[in-house]
């Protein structure tokens, strides 16, 4: 978004004035917006040759809502206050609303008289999700025109409204098509230029008394906001806002919002959440791309292996409505995976989060195939074979034989070098790896990884693959276990060796779900199963004889305890419940290799633990951005957030750092080299920061 300060433009057509904020990209209330809006108003009500007023967006959209960027800087103006003169008009004003309309942007369009939108027209309060709440009167407003419950689904899901349901809710008055936008509004402007008195949403009871004598109107969000509210105070006073509107005069509940969102705004959740915002949209920034070059959609994707990680692609596919093809060449696998498929989609159909008619759609666009002749006509190819370098070499080899020069070659791979896949093709300037997290059809992280040979044009084809799967696509380096597990490795690695020196799963599990983590780590693990990393530990044994050990988890594999599938992992589970039990099976396999190793027991604090696992991962993230293979340390904030369920309160694991200090840090981590040995090796890129007094989070590869 550029920083050239936007205008708010006047033009009449005949008696009605156009008001158009024109900011580009997405006409956000930057500075001196709100002012002019003001102006503009006062102006069309002086102007004795305007009857009308229409309030319209320059380009495809209305508004996108204040500028994140201004939030905790001073404003000469408020959006309440922007918005008022609207409401205050003695003219009527008519929102004119195409594209986004979010935020202080609904709220303005709130404030005016009519509101006509677009069949493009995108809807919402999404404050909640920066940590704030509508501050520009959406609390109040909202409610007196579409009711409690929908006010407080729309304000506490921060979702987008389509227009179809935003006339259905009474929030806008009629849709027309982009094109005559307009036109049509200037029409209605005109239409009920004389009409008073004016309709103002201010003034609205129809819904007030019905919603004051629901006893229920309130419970599903206060459920939502008291579950949230543990670490969030953005949705707890949305709905004391709400609330508020029903038994507050209008402005003095908008004086209360205000109150409130003042503090928000200078929350630490909600910078936290602001920095994770733009963080992701940096990671969508992938230099070197060449001038004027649009990576082209992929339209005809193939999905080879049809296990867990293969059907979740092919499932993300049909979610975005894109026909995929399924490759397996064993029969009952192929079957296996089809089922995996239906089951995934019963589930949902149960959660009542899809019809049997959206199952039946996009069950039909996925196709299962046996040969690779099926899919000789693809523009994409992701391969999710079993995790051996062989068994991949022959695939990218066959792909090579059948494939279209120009099809993407993918993999997704988790750890396996991108480059030696890439060489079994006589074309690795189109192989990178495309890593999804399972299951890959929920999380939205998608790590594009590339190889020594990958093109740019690959890359940047692959992440748009991962955009419009509505993932977040990350560029990374090839290296064992690219930037997302390597830097997450070294936490998993500690919360073993914990156990050894006298913590429980149940205490680590509990120190991380306090910090914000929807599970524990222990509990994560029982749901993949603790089989998954059994051969990579025995792999990197065989590879490094200096390698530790870990020999708690390598022993409940040995016992058969893979996981909440066969019943027992960390925890117990009884049968048909996923609830974790602590086992003292586990705790006397723990006991044993602590006694066998001969490590003296102590107990740990909350505190201790959660620095000894984070520290350990942002040594090894600054190790990631000092090797260039991440782009820079917020890509790993991104990874964090989108792949392992990191608090997103917390900004990132380097944000959440940079609140420690890289000097706190460093010292600690240096320390525990001295008493823990080399995995504890300070990286250089930590210490330099350190000494510098920089922030962590700052910091990109050379
Ligand atoms: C609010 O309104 C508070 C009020 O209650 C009243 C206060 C008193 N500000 O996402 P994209 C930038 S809170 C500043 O890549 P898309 C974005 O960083 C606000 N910048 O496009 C990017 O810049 P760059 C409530 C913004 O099509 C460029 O625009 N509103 C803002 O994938 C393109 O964005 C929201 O929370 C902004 N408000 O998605 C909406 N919005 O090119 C936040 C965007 O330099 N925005 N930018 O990287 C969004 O959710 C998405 O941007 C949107 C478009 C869905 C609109």
């Amino acid at each position: 978004m550029n920083d050239a300060a936007g205008t708010v433009t006047y033009g009449k057509r005949g008696r009605v004035a156009i008001v158009t904020i024109d900011n580009p990209p997405l006409n956000a209330l930057g500075p001196g917006i709100r002012e002019s809006i003001v102006d503009r108003v006062r102006e069309a009500n002086a102007d004795g040759g305007i009857e009308a007023i229409v309030l319209a967006g320059a380009g495809r959209h209305f508004i996108a809502g204040a500028d994140i960027r201004q939030f905790g800087k001073a404003r000469a103006m408020s959006s309440s206050t922007s918005a008022a003169a609207l409401a205050a008009s003695a003219k009527p004003v008519v929102a004119a609303i195409d594209g986004y309309c979010l935020g202080g942007g609904l709220e303005h369009a709130l404030a005016c008289h009519y509101r006509i939108a677009t069949t493009d027209a995108r809807l919402g309060l999404p404050e909640v999700k920066l940590g704030l709440i509508p501050g520009a009167g959406g609390t109040q407003r909202l409610p007196r025109l579409v009711g409690i419950r929908n006010a407080l689904d729309i304000i506490l899901s921060g979702r987008h409204v389509a227009a179809d349901e935003a006339l259905e809710l009474g929030l806008v008055t009629k849709i027309v098509e982009p094109s005559v936008l307009l036109d049509a509004a200037v029409d209605f402007a005109a239409g009920v230029a004389a009409v008073r008195p004016l309709p103002s949403v201010d003034a609205m009871e129809t819904w007030r008394e019905a919603d004051r004598r629901d006893p229920h109107a309130f419970d599903a969000a206060e459920q939502l906001a008291s579950r949230q509210g543990r670490h969030l105070k953005g949705p707890r006073y949305a709905v004391e806002l709400v609330r508020a509107s029903l038994q507050l005069p209008l402005e003095e509940g908008i004086r209360l919002e205000g109150e409130r969102f003042a503090e928000l705004e200078n929350s630490e959740e909600s910078r936290a959440l602001r920095y994770a915002f733009f963080a992701e949209r940096t990671a969508a920034k992938i230099p070197g791309a060449p001038p004027g070059y649009v990576p082209p959609r992929v339209e005809r994707p193939a999905v080879i292996g049809a296990g867990t990680m293969g059907s979740g692609i092919a499932i993300a596919f049909a979610d975005a409505g894109v026909p995929v093809r399924l490759l397996e060449a064993d029969g009952e696998a192929l079957q296996r995976g089809m089922q995996r498929i239906a089951a995934t989609y019963a589930a949902k159909l149960k959660r009542k989060t899809i019809t049997q008619e959206e199952i039946d759609a996009r069950m039909a666009l996925i196709r299962p195939v046996a040969g690779y002749h099926d899919i000789a006509d693809c523009d994409a190819v992701i391969e999710a074979v079993f995790e051996r370098i062989d068994v991949k070499r022959e695939v990218f080899a066959r792909l090579d034989e059948v494939m279209n020069a120009d099809a993407l070659l993918l993999t997704n791979s988790s750890a396996i070098d991108i480059d030696t896949i890439a060489a079994a093709t006589r074309r690795p300037q189109s192989v990178a790896g495309s890593h999804f997290f399972a299951p890959a059809n929920v999380m939205k992280l998608c790590e594009i990884v590339k190889g020594d040979a990958s093109s740019i044009q690959t890359i940047l084809r692959a992440a748009r693959m991962g955009r419009d799967l509505g993932k977040i696509s990350v560029v990374t380096g090839s290296c064992d276990g690219f930037a997302a597990n390597r830097s997450r490795a070294p936490l998993v690695t500690e919360m073993m060796l914990l156990l050894e020196e006298g913590a429980l799963p149940g205490q680590v599990d509990k120190v991380m779900t306090d910090f914000g983590y929807p599970m524990g780590p222990f509990a994560v693990s029982d749901l993949s199963g603790l089989d998954i990393s059994y051969d990579t530990r025995k792999r990197r044994a065989a590879a490094d004889p200096g390698y530790r050990k870990l020999y708690v988890p390598d022993r409940l594999v040995e016992m058969g305890r893979k996981g909440q599938k066969v019943g027992a992992g960390w925890y117990r589970y009884e049968p048909g419940d996923r609830t974790p039990r602590p086992d003292p099976v586990v705790a006397q396999v723990i006991a044993e290799v602590a006694r066998e190793l001969g490590i003296p027991q102590r107990t740990f604090t909350d505190d201790e633990i959660l620095r000894r696992l984070l520290f350990a991962s942002v040594n090894e993230a600054c190790k990631i951005v000092q090797e260039g293979k991440a782009l820079r340390a917020s890509d790993i904030d991104v990874m964090w957030l989108n792949g392992f369920g990191f608090p997103r309160h917390r900004g990132g694991l380097l944000y959440w750092a940079d609140g420690i200090g890289a000097a706190a840090i460093h010292r600690q981590v240096c320390e525990w080299h001295e008493l823990y040995g080399k995995r504890w090796k300070p990286a250089g890129l930590l210490a330099g920061i350190a000494a510098a007094g920089g922030r962590l989070r700052d910091a990109v590869a050379p």
